[in-house]
Order: structure tokens, then sequence, then C-alpha cells
């Protein structure tokens, strides 16, 4: 059984592990459903600027941020409403914020792929590739001896990237509390990662000396336990740690991509691993949790984003602030 402690975290709070893992599953279901009402909404034209989706990749960001305190801080990427949901943050406001309204998280000026909300630890949702892996770094500078710890997510692609290096170099030197989570969905963009990344990923930070691990990124069961002894070591002032989390992304690199360079039967292989019918799986066999207790997570979620879509498409628009009107004006 789980101690209280390691299941309390922000709106996360429940008696036992079933209860947790029903949250966590609660919450991977809130973030596919979440990301399929964006997709809704920006067909409509109601989205403004493009928007990056995460479905698929649920469980990483659930799992990771399952054992994490608020006062830890987390950088996602602009593939982040997932890394967003996971910590607890309302979806009314990420929603409201996608539509631009002032009633977003970040005021309806921070769009999809920068939202940032302290409260619950996400210090950014890096547009940038790669920029959250310097983020954190930085955050784990700051947090060194605290017990708190800083959580980067980025892709497969951002490995190649110089400050990846250079930061993984930075954090074992300075034996920083950073947890570095690779979200490898198997591309950058149109591009297999295999096509651009010489050797394997968990090679670079083994290399450094580095604690990594390659494992399952659609069972959350996996996710969290790895993550649970990632942060730990961190917590305990024994420096960064490395997750390598093999996912998929369900849906195109962004709104305007098909996904037609996937190989044929790609897409289907991966469905037979989605990380809900992981998780769902795993609460029925394992937990003994009623089929009609799952089912019933499902359409609370959805009536609950049924009513944020209502409210969020009724929500004020901000009104343009005095500066950017001077700017404009000269
Ligand atoms: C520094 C930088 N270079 C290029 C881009 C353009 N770009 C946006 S997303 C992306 C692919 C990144 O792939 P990966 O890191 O695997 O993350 P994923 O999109 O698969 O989650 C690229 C090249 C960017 N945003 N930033
Ligand atoms: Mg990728």
């Amino acid at each position: 059984m789980l101690g209280r402690t390691a299941v309390t975290r922000g709106s996360l709070s429940v008696a036992d592990e079933v209860g947790l893992y029903l949250e966590l599953y609660r919450r991977m279901v809130l973030i596919r459903q979440f990301e399929d009402l964006v997709n809704a909404l920006f067909l409509q034209g109601q989205v403004h600027g493009t928007t990056h989706l995460c479905s698929g990749q649920e469980a990483v960001a659930v799992g990771v941020t399952s054992v994490l305190d608020p006062a830890d801080r987390v950088a996602g990427t602009y593939r982040g409403h997932g890394h967003a949901l996971a910590l607890g943050l309302d979806p009314q406001r990420l929603l409201d914020e996608l539509l631009g309204r002032e009633t977003g998280i970040c005021a309806g000026r921070a769009g999809s792929m920068n939202v940032v909300d302290l409260e619950h630890g996400l210090m950014g949702c890096f547009g940038i590739v790669g920029g959250s892996i310097a983020a954190a770094t930085g955050a784990g500078l700051a947090l060194r001896g605290t017990g708190n710890v800083a959580v980067a997510f980025f892709g497969d692609g951002a490995t190649n990237q110089g400050y990846f290096f250079e930061c993984l170099n930075f954090a074992k030197v300075m034996n920083l509390p950073v947890v570095y989570v690779c979200e490898n969905n198997g591309y950058g963009e149109y591009t297999p990662f295999t096509a651009v990344t010489a050797g394997s990923i968990i090679a670079r930070p083994l290399a450094m000396e580095i604690p990594s691990q390659t494992l399952d990124g659609n069972d959350l069961w996996v996710v969290r336990a790895a993550a649970r002894q990632a942060v730990e070591t961190a917590r305990r002032g024994d420096g960064p740690s490395f997750i390598e989390a093999l996912t998929y992304r369900f849906v195109g690199h962004s709104r305007s991509d098909p996904g037609k360079y996937r190989p044929e039967g790609e897409l289907d292989r991966w469905r037979l691993k989605d990380p809900l019918a992981v998780g769902r799986r795993r609460l029925v066999e394992e937990h003994r949790v009623p089929e009609s207790e799952v089912e019933s997570i499902v359409e609370d979620v959805r009536t609950e984003l049924d009513r944020v879509r209502q409210k969020g498409l009724a929500a004020p628009f901000p009104k343009p602030d005095a500066s950017a009107r001077e700017f404009k004006d000269g």
C-alpha cells in the first residue's frame, strides 16, 4: 500500500492505491478527451495559433508527475497540454487559454505552446525544441539542497540539440536534482528519429554515468515506478537521472500533418498498446475494479469537458493592453 504522502499532489489526494490509480487513469482519460476537444475546436477555427497534441503519450506525463510535490518544478514542451493537465491544472483554465480568453491560465496570451502554471509547478511549456532541458537544469541548480526536484520533458529530437549534452553534463558534474524524461515517440516532426540520431539515446546519459533507463512509456505503472526511483535519487541529493519513455503519438506532429510518412500498420500496432487500454486492463485485471467503474470515469470526463467547452466558448476575450496599442501606433 502506498503512503499517503506519495499520493497527495495538488488536487491529487486519495486514500489508497486503487484510488490513486483510478485518479491517475482519470487524468489520462482527461488528457485524451481534452486533446480530442482541442482538435475539434481547432477545426472550427476557435483555437488560435497551432496545436501539438499528445494523444497516445498520456502515461508518460501522468506517471512522472504522480510522484512530484507542488514545490517541484516541471518544464514541458509545446506538446504540453498533457503535462499541464497531469500536474492538476484546471481544464477550464487551459481550454480558455487555448481559445485566447481572458479567463485562461495566462490570460489568453500564451496559447497552446507557452502555458505557464507555477501554482502546479509548471515553469513553462517550451516551443524551442529542448528548451525544457535547459530550463529544468537551471531550476535544478536553484533547487539544489532543498529536497525538491526539477523535471524536463522533451522529445527524441531534442536529444540531438547541443544543449542536451551541455545540460546533462552540467547537471551530472554539479550533482543537480533533475530528472530528464525523454518522450521518445519515434519521430521529430516527419522524420524517424533513427534517421537523425547516431547510436542510441540512452547511451548518451549513460556515457556521463547518469542513472538511465529505457522503458515502456505507455504503461502508467511502469513509468510511475521508474519516476519514483529517479525522483527519490534527486531528493536524496544523488544527482540527475534519465528516463527514455518509448511511446507514440496517435496524431500528426501538429494540426497540418496527416502523418502520411508513417509506414503502413505502424499506427495500428501502437494502438494495441494504447495507454488507456493498458491502464484499463491493469485496473480491471490486477486491481479488480469493475469495468462499469472504469467506464463511469470516461463518461464523467465527457460530461465535465462538455461543460468546459460551453463555458470556454462563452468566456470574454482579453482587451488589448495599452502597451500593445502604443507599440502598434508607433
Ligand atoms: C530549436 C528548434 N529547432 C527546430 C524547431 C522546429 N520543430 C518543432 S517541433 C520539432 C520536432 C521535435 O521532435 P521531438 O523533439 O522528437 O518532439 P516531438 O514533437 O516528437 O514531441 C521541430 C524540429 C523548433 N521548434 N526549435
Ligand atoms: Mg519525437
